[in-house]
């Protein structure tokens, strides 16, 4: 198990005090904190090597590419990809899944054409299928939920047909705390020619993902849920998709031979990064999958796990409290969405802000899974490696005390 009681003292920010209460901070799905390490490593970078990658002969240059490159071989090793050279480095897992949109999307997905996706997605991994849907023609089709937010797979085959080019979908729903058969889902979509993105933004920061076995064509997460800076993301495609892809952006370090009225592409992965890349915030996530490794990706589940589990036998004793998502802890992650009736979600969210405790109140950016669950909001408690079970029992009481003063 996790020595939580450690992990704590890496992270200065838990030491703070919110109204006087010791920050109890329960968002690490919008957000994780940020280890010593990592926030050192930028200090490091801007007090010691800052300078611009790819395009100087000078130490603190050839410093910087190493350093930054080195960081795009952990992240490739972390999610178990072959080569570095199948990591386009972006902002963030929303700006990954649009350059698949508006580039592999564009040019193969046309009119007729189907996407596949289901109802528990982040505006992330929908919007940009409209918008590309409505630009060639193609549909949106989607997999409906079941009474416990688990994927209802009963009419798949008459869901993936030949028609289906993509499958897009999460790992793992912010929402609802579900994490998808992702792998079986991949097959059953090969078989029918159809390409899968997976939008693992809330998998990679808490379970071992390995891209090679689940053999998905695309996937996608951001540096900042796992103890990383924002502004940097990773979108990992297989190679041999990657070959044939049009660049997303264009000017700078992404060509090779450029002329008045031509130019070719610089070789991959570089290929898709135009201009000057977020070099320290890469190497932040390096030192954030140091971090994490140092851990171990097994035990951070299997605390999450417990915790949740601890979290889910509270919420029970909690009467008038509606917890979404399924049952089985097995199939899913440390993340509960709640909702009273008598309390709105901002108004749970305020009181428990009171108490030092963040938590995240709105639709969480999945506002048609929020009609699907019949409520306007929900209010999420989110949980990672430096949560504790006595913040638990604080969120707990917090509750309790919010639903009686409502109640009043
Ligand atoms: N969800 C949440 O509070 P970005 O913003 O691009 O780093 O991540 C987008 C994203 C995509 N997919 C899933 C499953 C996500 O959970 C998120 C981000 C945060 O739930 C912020 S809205």
């Amino acid at each position: 198990m996790l020595d939580v009681n450690h992990i704590r003292k890496d992270f200065p920010i838990l030491s703070r005090t919110i109204y006087g209460k010791p920050l109890v901070y329960l968002d690490n799905a919008a957000t994780s904190q940020k280890p010593t390490s990592v926030i050192q490593s930028l200090v490091d970078y801007y007090e010691s090597y800052n300078s611009n990658i790819h395009r100087g002969v000078h130490t603190l240059s050839m410093e910087a590419t190493d350093r930054h490159e080195d960081a795009r071989s952990k992240c490739t090793r972390f999610i178990g990809a072959k080569e570095d050279k199948s990591l386009i480095m972006v902002r963030n897992t929303t700006e990954a899944i649009n350059l698949v949109a508006q580039t592999w999307g564009k040019h193969n997905i046309s009119a007729g054409d189907e996407i596949l996706t289901t109802h528990m997605e982040h505006h992330s991994n929908l919007v940009p299928w409209q918008k590309l849907a409505e630009q060639n023609g193609a549909s949106l089709q989607f997999i409906e939920l079941d009474e416990d937010g688990m994927l209802n797979l009963s009419n798949i085959d008459d869901l993936i047909t030949e028609r289906t080019k993509l499958l897009a979908l999460t790992h793992m729903s912010n929402v609802l705390g579900t994490i998808n058969p992702v792998k079986e889902l991949t097959a059953v979509a090969h078989k029918m020619g159809a390409k899968v993105l997976i939008d693992g933004a809330q998998s990679v920061p808490h379970m071992k993902v390995d891209v090679t076995d689940l053999d998905c064509d695309f996937f996608a997460f951001s540096g900042h849920k796992m103890l990383a800076p924002t502004g940097i993301g990773v979108l990992y495609v297989k190679p041999e998709i990657l070959e044939s892809m049009e660049p997303f952006l264009f000017g700078g370090d992404m060509v090779s031979q450029v002329w008045d009225d031509t130019a070719t592409w610089n070789d991959l992965p570089w290929k898709f990064e135009a201009g000057t890349p977020n070099i320290a915030d890469l190497i932040g996530l390096g030192a954030a999958i140091d971090y994490l490794e140092s851990l171990g990706m097994d035990q951070v589940r299997e605390h999450e796990m417990a915790l949740t589990g601890y979290a889910l036998e509270q919420f029970d004793r909690l009467n008038d409290i509606k917890v979404f998502g399924p049952k089985d802890l097995s199939k899913r992650g440390g993340v509960i969405s709640f909702h009273s009736d008598d309390v709105h979600p901002h108004d749970m969210g305020t009181m428990l802000d009171r108490e030092g405790i963040a938590i995240r109140t709105g639709h969480h950016c999945a506002m048609p899974l929020t009609r699907k669950l019949s409520v306007v909001a929900t209010a999420r408690a989110s949980f990672y490696i430096y949560n504790t079970e006595e913040e638990v029992d604080k969120l707990t009481a917090a509750i309790r005390a919010t639903l009686d003063y409502f109640a009043k």
